[in-house]
């Protein structure tokens, strides 16, 4: 069996990690208690992937949760789902990072990445053949983003063949609360581009705009927007955990997205959006379910996908009903109306699987390399330059053991990522 291994870190890592462990939960039939209640074989074929069994028939999730501080993982303890998972794989310290990457990376979380390696070796060491490692969490914590990449970085060292993806939380810098922000996504986003595989990003502002303009859900929260990124990321798994008529495995994923190593950051997309709760049995077609995901107002990020070019993209299908051949035919359609780059031969292409998610018929995930991203890190990295230019803040981070020139070679990174996209989007 080829296993995954999830970490989630930080408030939003652990929080988004729930979520999606309550909806896997769910379609593969397993109770709060871990005992399997479904009623199809097909939802036990692959449960390996993701869950371990116990001698006694229980099916615990392979995921460790960890946070800096208690709080996020007590809500999960204390949770309906808190008992599903295995108590020694929920690591929290005593204290917290304060928002400080610095501290998540250098000190604080240093002090716990001891006792977070054991653990992790301790779940790879009961597997078969480990497959992959997914990573949740936001850039922008303290937690999330520093000793998220503290743990990526080590992860990756300690399991150099493996693929390491992450779903990583970009932050609504327009609302908010924390001033560094910016120093803690251009720190976490230098080891994303150095480690991770591949990187799902999501922006805030844009699952918020969801919220508001498609499911009309006005006062929403982060529990509303987290639903969304679960529904995303069970959608980006399905083949993994399904069988299908066209598969895919993580690093099948890797290999036909990204064409450069470093150019390793993905959109995604997901048709039809409805909340969980008040999903419908409506009967959405191949064409409506390609259009969407196409469409600007499903995607997880916000940016023009006029200013750029699809490097590449993949969707995955989900229903038994969807015909192969009319898909095929559509994608091919669509490639041709959005703007590709032309150098690369079948650069959108399709996977599928036969189980559809709970309450729907059918539905697709989209994944797509688009050099448009560019704006999302410059989002981060303008008001990053602004700060260094005049020291501000800087303090904080090399009062626990940074360097000013790491600072300054941090932004140079981005701003040669930055490049690199521009430049692969010449059709020439
Ligand atoms: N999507 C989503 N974003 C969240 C959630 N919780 C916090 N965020 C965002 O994540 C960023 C802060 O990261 P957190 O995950 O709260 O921080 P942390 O990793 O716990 O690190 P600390 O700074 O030590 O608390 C902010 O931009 C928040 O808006 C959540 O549940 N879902
Ligand atoms: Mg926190």
């Amino acid at each position: 069996m080829r296993e995954i291994i999830t970490i989630q870190i930080g408030q939003a890592g652990d929080s988004i990690g729930e979520k999606f462990w309550e909806y896997i939960c769910n379609e593969h039939g397993i109770d709060p208690s871990g005992i399997f209640q479904g009623e199809n074989d097909l939802q036990l074929e692959r449960i390996n992937v993701y869950f371990t069994e116990t001698k006694s028939g229980r099916y615990v999730p392979r995921s460790v949760f960890t946070d800096l501080e208690e709080n996020s993982l007590n809500k999960i303890r204390n949770s309906t789902y808190g008992n599903l998972f295995h108590p020694e794989f929920m690591i929290n310290g005593k204290t917290s990072a304060s928002n400080n990457f610095a501290k998540g990376f250098f000190t604080e979380g240093a002090e716990m990445l001891p006792e977070l390696t054991e653990i992790i070796r301790k779940i790879t060491e009961e597997c078969d053949l480990v497959h992959g490692f997914q990573f949740v969490h936001s850039v922008s914590g303290g937690s999330g983003g520093g000793l998220g990449a503290l743990l990526i970085d080590n992860i990756r060292k300690e399991y150099s063949d493996q693929i390491i993806k992450s779903y990583s939380i970009f932050p609504a810098l327009s609302m908010s609360q924390i001033v560094i922000e910016p120093y803690n996504s251009v720190l976490t986003m230098t080891h994303l581009i150095e480690n991770t595989d591949e990187t799902f990003c999501f922006d805030n502002v844009a699952l918020f705009n969801i919220l508001n303009k498609i499911l009309r859900i006005s006062l929403g929260s982060f529990n509303d927007i987290n639903q969304i990124i679960a529904q995303v990321m069970i959608g980006i798994t399905a083949c993994f955990r399904f069988p299908g008529q066209l598969n895919m495995d993580l690093r099948k994923l890797a290999v036909n997205m990204i064409p450069f190593p470093s150019l390793h950051f993905l959109m995604t997309s997901f048709s039809p959006l409805q909340t969980y709760q008040s999903a419908s049995y409506q009967n959405i077609n191949e064409h409506m379910l390609i259009k969407q995901m196409f469409d600007i107002n499903n995607q997880m990020l916000a940016f023009n996908l006029h200013q750029g070019k699809y490097l590449t993209a993949t969707g995955i299908f989900r229903g038994r009903s969807l015909s192969l051949k009319i898909l095929h035919d559509l994608m091919a359609k669509e490639k041709n109306n959005q703007q590709f780059i032309e150098w690369i031969p079948n650069n959108c292409k399709i996977a599928h699987c036969d189980i559809s998610p709970k309450g729907l018929s059918r539905s697709v995930t989209g994944i797509a390399n688009h050099t448009g991203i560019v704006k999302q890190f410059d989002n981060f990295l303008q008001p990053y330059s602004k700060l260094i230019q005049r020291r501000a803040f800087m303090h904080w981070y090399i009062g626990e053991g940074m360097e000013e020139i790491e600072l300054i070679e941090a932004e140079n990174q981005i701003k040669d990522l930055i490049k690199d996209y521009k430049q692969y989007e010449i059709n020439t």
